[in-house]
């Protein structure tokens, strides 16, 4: 362009201005994917302010059928706000909120997803399964926090749109747990019904053998963190957002360490 003011001959003054324009232009090109990045980072939750810490008994046991029933209704929602990896998306793209609540046999959990388009583009469920539409849940039985990539720790189930979950196995290898959650999602206009039954293990657990769940009762202290992983049209997920609020610049810990987990009590 610089070229073509030169070969028009056009006035000093109009060149100033198509100079200035230019240096705006290329100011607002260099600086918009900042502004992207620190408002996804701007307000973030400090750790006191996390909008749960108990989690109450139900009465009665929801049905695992992604319709949001009547004993979900004295139950409070918990927003999926916090932006971990991906860029910031507008409320139409992904939002989302969600409920738990417990039994002896495990956990119930029902989100409320927006997401404008749901993809499964990587068919086998073990595959790059962080990149489809997933629902996350992770979860530590004690409390204990610390490292689970490849350990029975803690989990992180990847729930997947064909309602398979998946972690990584105390080899390294990506393995189904399927008999560890229930779940079943569907869509009502824009907005997508997600249950799920999930079965809580203890560290002792060992995919070669038999397992039992553990049975829960109140004053029980868990780690717990959700998460949504979106993509709508790229070979990776577009947004990453979760429940907690996780401190410094790398906030794709959940993978790997219980301890950015949320404390959470079981209470009657
Ligand atoms: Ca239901
Ligand atoms: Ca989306
Ligand atoms: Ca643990
Ligand atoms: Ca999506």
């Amino acid at each position: 362009m610089v070229k073509n003011i030169k070969r028009t001959g056009l006035s000093t003054q109009y060149r100033k201005s198509l100079l200035a324009s230019l240096i705006c232009g290329v100011a607002v090109m260099f600086s918009a994917p900042l502004v992207v990045a620190q408002s996804g980072m701007d307000k973030p939750k400090k750790i006191e302010n996390t909008p749960f810490s108990e989690f109450t008994y139900l009465q009665a046991q929801p049905r695992v059928d992604g319709v949001l029933e009547k004993q979900w209704e004295s139950l409070p929602w918990f927003p999926l706000d916090q932006l971990m990896v991906g860029s910031v998306a507008d409320k139409d793209d992904f939002s989302g909120r969600f409920k738990i609540g417990w039994r002896k046999e495990g956990l119930y959990l029902v989100a409320e997803i927006v997401d404008d388009k749901l993809i499964d583009q990587y068919a086998d469920p073990l595959v790059q399964y962080w990149d489809d539409d997933t629902l996350e849940v992770f979860v530590d039985e004690d409390q204990s926090g610390g490292l689970h990539k490849t350990s029975y720790n803690a989990f992180a189930y990847h729930i997947g749109l064909d309602n398979q979950s998946a972690d990584i196995d105390d080899e390294g290898n990506a393995r189904l747990y399927n008999d560890h959650v229930v779940s079943q999602w569907r869509r009502h206009k824009n907005t997508i019904v997600w249950e799920a039954f999930i079965k809580l293990y203890d560290d002792s657990f060992d995919h070669r053998k038999q397992n039992a769940p553990v049975k829960l009762k109140a004053g029980k202290k868990i780690g717990f963190m959700l998460a949504y992983c979106d993509n709508d049209n790229s070979p990776e997920r577009e947004h990453f957002y979760g429940s907690t609020f996780i401190e410094g610049q790398d906030k794709n810990q959940g993978w790997i360490n219980a301890s950015v987990f949320t404390p959470v009590t079981l209470v009657k």
